[in-house]
């Protein structure tokens, strides 16, 4: 029998294991079983805040590919509106913006809820008489003029509050995404409501008794706002204590992060850039996973007696 010399020998060993392993490491790719490649794990870090809003990923990367797939549902009390759904309609009366309407009446609530997408050299439109309105920046820069003339820069994490009737205009020279709610404002007695202009990282952490996640309300808890916007965090493995079932409506956009909300009777995977519309008496429940914070902005009406 021929004998190859040690040396060849320790070659030719050497070459069969790297083949195998080049063959393993295309098998693990393929069928997708590997985490995310590491470069785009560690390009997280490095990314603008808030930007999964507006690049949300699309669906898991063994759905993308379904057609027809999508985790958006419609039910009488509520409503999960992830990105693979979104339908952009030019915003009526607005300057080159297009509009996303996540929630409307048409499904039952009191307000809107929108992304409005400021193009190059945009402009917005006032809202209808009496109606108020909220802004928060989840990409680029806006500048809010008022009818005093005085204008102010919001960029990412900023908010603005504008009373019903009150006379603005928000323009952009680039493009930038706003949330936006909107409600018909319910006057109380003496109580005027006023511009309030801020962003989230100013705003002081409130107590939450028996609850574990952070919260911060963006607008006065005074008797004049019929709202408020609430910013939650929560560190995954996190979740809420009370099982929610109350009178308040909900619009909820995902920020940031992932998990499990339980709407009804359903349990629901989510992350961020998906919506929600929570009717009253809706039973709602959040757990934060995976393996960041979840920071979720929700709309809740608040001050008003419910007859
Ligand atoms: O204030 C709330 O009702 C809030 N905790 N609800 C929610 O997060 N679904
Ligand atoms: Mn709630």
């Amino acid at each position: 029998m021929q004998r190859f010399p040690p040396l060849t020998n320790l070659f030719f060993v050497f070459f069969i294991f790297s083949i195998s392993l080049s063959f393993f490491e295309v098998v693990v790719s393929e069928q997708g079983f590997c985490s995310a490649p590491t470069s785009a794990i560690n390009g997280e870090n490095s990314k603008a805040l808030y930007w999964k809003v507006t690049n949300p990923t699309l669906a898991p990367v063994h759905l993308e590919d379904l057609p027809g797939f999508t985790r958006s549902v419609y039910k009488r009390d509520y409503a999960l509106i992830t990105p693979e759904s979104h339908v952009l309609s030019p915003l009526p009366e607005w300057k080159n913006t297009l509009g996303i309407h996540l929630i409307t009446p048409a499904m039952g609530s009191h307000f809107v809820m929108y992304i409005a997408k400021m193009q190059d050299n945009s402009r917005s439109a006032p809202p209808p008489v009496d109606v108020e309105r909220f802004i928060f920046v989840v990409d680029g820069a806006v500048t809010l003029t008022n009818g005093s003339d005085s204008s102010h820069s919001l960029v990412v994490d900023s908010f603005a509050y504008l009373p019903p009737n009150f006379q603005h205009a928000i323009d952009s020279d680039t493009p930038a995404s706003l949330v936006v709610f909107e409600r018909r404002h319910s006057y109380l007695g003496n109580h005027v409501p006023e511009l309030t202009i801020g962003s989230t990282d100013k705003q002081p952490l409130l107590e939450t008794p028996g609850e574990i996640f952070q919260l911060r309300k963006l607008l006065p808890t005074s008797m004049a706002y019929d709202f408020n916007i609430h910013i939650m965090d929560f560190q995954p493995g996190e979740y809420l204590n009370v099982k929610e079932v109350h009178y308040n409506q909900h619009g909820l956009l995902l920020l940031e992060g992932q998990g499990i909300y339980r709407l009804g009777d359903s349990w629901h995977p989510v992350q961020a850039g998906d919506a929600i519309w929570m009717a009253p008496f809706v039973p709602q429940w959040y757990a934060a996973l995976g393996k960041s914070r979840t920071r979720y902005l929700i709309y809740k009406d608040v001050n008003r007696n419910p007859l």
